[in-house]
């Protein structure tokens, strides 16, 4: 296998355990982790509860691995506080835990929300300049910006996967353009952990979806192809009437119905 150990934090979420029994083929162990119960530990596995915000945990977490999949925090837009503390701090001492174990590589689950500010007619690139929707989305810009900063730095090497829409089914138009299918997860996951150099690369998370708005000319080293499409969903989609006007933000911006959450500071 290619790796001795590596670890998943977030594993106990919806992509966690979904992916939990596809990443044994990367390494002899695999270590799950989250703040959240993860029941016992299978063959071939570790389970580590650790609070991304504390420091002392994060780096004890890392102790021994020789590569990570970032895909905890919080997941949503919502108050500042808990998206501070899990995806920014959570983050930070991610990182430092990286530099002072010499781990090499990290592939981090960003997100759509970095840009969710353009509008539904573009294409969007890796080169274009962030526009978040929301805290949420800052929060991922951030981890996009710190992972570039330790390449930079130090040489650490992270793949940031904007994820589109990654749930079983596509049942809007939205998430027929940003769907990404579950194998193709994990073959962004096999090229991003394998492909012998990727520096510090921004890649979209989608599937092969028509009239999707991202495009992957910057990753296309990774040499990632996608199989699946959300084209099985979509005559189920095309006549559902959701009851927003064309110019509601929620339409009109990538983000969509985040666009619709308030920007909170606290509840
Ligand atoms: P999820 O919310 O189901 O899972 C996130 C996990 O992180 C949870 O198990 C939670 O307990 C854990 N977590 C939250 N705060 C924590 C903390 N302070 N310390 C340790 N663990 C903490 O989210 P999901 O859908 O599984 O997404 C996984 C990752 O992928 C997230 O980072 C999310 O932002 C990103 N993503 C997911 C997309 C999707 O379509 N599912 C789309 C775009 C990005
Ligand atoms: C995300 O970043 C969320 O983690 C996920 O739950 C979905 O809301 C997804 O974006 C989306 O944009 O649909």
């Amino acid at each position: 296998k290619p790796f001795k150990r590596i670890l998943m934090t977030g594993a106990a979420g919806g992509l966690g355990s979904r992916l939990r029994e596809h990443l044994q083929e990367f390494a002899e162990i695999v270590r799950l982790s989250d703040v959240a119960d993860l029941g016992p530990a299978r063959p071939g596995e570790e389970v580590v509860r650790c609070d991304l915000a504390d420091r002392d945990q994060v780096l004890e977490m890392c102790q021994g691995v020789d590569a990570i999949l970032h895909f905890g925090g919080v997941s949503t837009e919502t108050e500042f506080q808990p998206i501070m503390a899990a995806n920014i701090l959570g983050v930070v001492n991610l990182y430092e835990a990286v530099h002072k174990l010499g781990i090499r590589r990290v592939v981090f689950a960003s997100s759509n929300h970095t840009m969710g500010m353009y509008r539904t007619t573009e294409i969007v690139d890796a080169s274009m300049p962030t526009r978040p929707d929301g805290y949420y989305g800052v929060s991922k810009v951030f981890g996009e910006s710190l992972s570039r900063l330790y390449w930079d730095r130090f040489g650490i090497e992270t793949v940031c996967i904007r994820i589109g829409y990654c749930f079983p089914e596509a049942t809007t138009h939205r998430q027929l353009a940003t769907w990404l299918g579950l194998d193709d997860l994990v073959q962004l996951l096999r090229r991003s952990l394998l492909t012998p150099r990727v520096g510090h690369t921004i890649a979209f998370g989608v599937s092969d979806n028509p009239g999707k708005w991202w495009d992957d000319r910057h990753s296309r080293f990774l040499r990632y192809q996608p199989t699946q499409s959300s084209r099985p969903f979509a005559d189920r989609v095309a006549d559902a009437v959701d009851g927003s006007a064309p110019n509601e933000p929620a339409l009109v911006y990538q983000g969509g119905p985040f666009l619709n959450i308030e920007l909170k500071y606290k509840d």
